[in-house]
């Protein structure tokens, strides 16, 4: 191939790459997935506020990430907005329920541990996860904004490690009962998006994959020996 026929490939390319965003199959994927993520947010800082009232010496900080999530939203509303795409809200809303429903249950009836788990471990996993494997196929302006998002979901992330490895004798127990019954709904909800996020090139597999090495890391930073956190891990397998 000469120079020339070589630059002219990369530009159709890149032409084929920016109809993609427009197609009528990749904007009603993305008005799901959008959604989901945008939902997801929302409740996310609904769950940091829950958080400072069972940690109240720690209400500055939550305080603060709470915030960061609400940008995260407003965020990923633009991202929709830049492709004309409508989120579909309802069904973000009935992808979170089961996962929402725990958390409420497990803060009204103070578990703590539980909470953290659910957010701080699973949910920000599920976020690193989801945002480093859109990022390589997200359209420019989206790609930005996830940059920049996923670099606080660490923060987040680090968040429930420090505290939970700072009480990890006495959290041991309820992290276990608490990821055998929340980690087997990450996988249903992984099932349900699986095709939409095909669509946005996402593939499940990676998707699995960042999860289970994020989640993994995790549980290894707060003190789990390398057998537990197999059997912890196994329980997804289930779904
Ligand atoms: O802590 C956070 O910001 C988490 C709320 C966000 C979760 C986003 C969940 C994304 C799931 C996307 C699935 C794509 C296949
Ligand atoms: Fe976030
Ligand atoms: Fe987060």
């Amino acid at each position: 191939m000469t120079k020339l026929e070589a630059i002219s490939t990369i530009d159709s390319q890149s032409e084929t790459d920016k109809t993609i965003f427009v197609s009528f199959t990749y904007k009603d994927a993305y008005s799901r997935i959008n959604a989901i993520v945008i939902e997801g947010e929302q409740e996310a800082y609904e769950n940091y506020i829950s958080l400072v009232e069972m940690l109240p010496d720690h209400e500055e900080e939550l305080k603060n990430l709470s915030k960061m999530e609400n940008r995260h939203k407003k965020g990923f509303q633009a991202c929709g907005r830049n492709l004309k795409v409508t989120p579909d809200m309802e069904f973000a809303k009935s992808f979170f329920e089961p996962l929402h429903t725990n958390f409420q249950e497990a803060a009204k009836t103070g578990n703590l541990v539980t909470c953290l788990l659910i957010q701080s471990l699973i949910i920000e996993c599920f976020a690193i996860a989801a945002y480093n494997i859109y990022i390589p196929v997200a359209d420019p302006f989206a790609r930005k904004i996830t940059e920049g998002v996923v670099k606080d979901e660490y923060t987040h992330l680090n968040f429930g490690e420090v505290w939970l490895k700072e009480h990890f004798q006495d959290s041991k127990a309820e992290l276990q009962k608490a990821n055998r019954q929340n980690l087997p709904v990450v996988w249903k909800m992984l099932n349900q998006v699986e095709k939409d996020a095909k669509t946005l090139g996402m593939e499940k597999d990676a998707l699995v994959e960042d999860f289970m090495i994020a989640y993994g890391e995790a549980l290894d930073n707060i003190g789990f020996k390398t057998g537990e956190i197999m059997r912890m891990s196994a329980y997804g397998l289930a779904a």
